[in-house]
């Protein structure tokens, strides 16, 4: 079996962003696949995260993994920081990385811009992430559109490690959808929908109670016209509700832009509400389940064991080869 590994910052709630860019195919490819679902939380303390919250998102992020379909018989779901190598083998590659191959990010640029202090381990987020794929052998990883930057960031490390001390990775390749690997802000289009921004009408969490998504969708920017076509650059706000629309439902492109021809956005924007409260609201039912089961804890303590199983050999070998006294 191809092995996968992915896996979700707990810097906020999850959005359906997540859900349609990657989420979606954990639970797809947890059938076919060797799956390693992780809750990436050395990633998220890459920008301030109050401790408290930090917990609770990270045991939310897990459950919500759950609910939305990933059975941890059959999937590995665990905790980045319980498993130490991830930290030790994101150093190791943090040597191997250059200055100029981080600075080329266009994550660490967005999320840099305009602050007066940036944490260094923003700016070395991708060598962590690339320890984190390699360290399983990965042979996929799911992820949005987002990500294929630090991806390839990720394969480039791989090939110089084999180059410079004999093969040892495999070079991964991205698992992107065709139409929903970038969803954008309800709020502005010109920005993707994100689970830390500030402003949480521009996202739809995967947990928001139904009027809320009603509300949010509602409110939804558009444009001073009234058709329902699917035209990314000249109508950017409407086309991304359409490809929100095609990813909760059966529905192509072209059926929703027939079903509403000549109705204007007002039934368009109604039943998208209540097809995402349909896709959302078995979800939050399991979650609430999950989280009162109180087992949470001990299906993370048997990911970890397993991840910590997987990592073991590959960090050894890594370390013989870089040069390291074995004991
Ligand atoms: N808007 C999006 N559309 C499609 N896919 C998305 N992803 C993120 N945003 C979208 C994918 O979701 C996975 C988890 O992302 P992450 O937690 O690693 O961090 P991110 O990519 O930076 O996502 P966010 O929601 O924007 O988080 P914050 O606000 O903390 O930075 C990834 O596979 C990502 O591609």
């Amino acid at each position: 079996k191809l092995r996968v590994l992915s896996g979700m910052q707990p810097s906020g709630q999850l959005t359906l962003g997540n859900y349609i860019g990657a989420l979606k195919n954990y639970v797809k490819l947890q059938h076919t696949h060797d799956c390693y679902f992780m809750v990436v939380d050395l990633h998220a303390i890459t920008v301030p995260q109050d401790p408290a919250a930090l917990r609770e998102q990270s045991e939310s992020v897990a459950a919500v993994y759950l609910a939305a379909g990933i059975d941890p018989n059959t999937a590995t779901v665990f905790l980045q920081s319980s498993v130490k190598a991830h930290a030790e083998l994101g150093w190791l590659l943090t040597t191997l990385t250059y200055m100029g191959e981080l600075e080329r990010m266009t994550q660490f640029k967005d999320k840099s811009e305009g602050k007066e202090s940036v944490g260094a381990g923003l700016f070395t987020y991708p060598s962590l992430m690339a320890g984190d794929i390699l360290l399983y052998n990965a042979d996929l990883v799911p992820v949005g559109e987002d990500q294929r930057q630090h991806l390839e960031l990720t394969r480039d490390l791989a090939h110089r490690f084999n180059t410079r001390f004999s093969e040892t990775f495999k070079i991964p390749q991205g698992y992107i959808p065709e139409v929903g690997a970038r969803i954008m802000s309800l709020d502005d289009a010109s920005k993707k929908m994100s689970k830390s921004s500030p402003n949480a009408g521009s996202y739809i969490a995967l947990l928001d109670a139904p009027d809320v998504i009603r509300k949010k969708i509602s409110r939804a920017v558009t444009d001073s016209g009234r058709e329902v076509k699917y035209d990314p650059q000249n109508k950017p706000e409407v086309s991304n509700l359409i490809s929100i629309y095609t990813q909760c439902t059966d529905l192509s492109i072209a059926e929703v832009e027939a079903k509403y021809e000549g109705q204007g956005y007002g039934p368009f924007k109604k039943d998208l509400a209540e097809a995402v409260v349909g896709l959302l609201e078995p979800i939050q039912q399991r979650y609430r389940e999950i989280r009162e089961s109180g087992e949470l804890h001990d299906i993370l303590r048997s990911g970890r064991d397993r991840a910590e199983a997987a990592a073991e050999a590959t960090i050894r070998e890594v370390k013989q080869k870089m040069g390291f006294v074995q004991l």
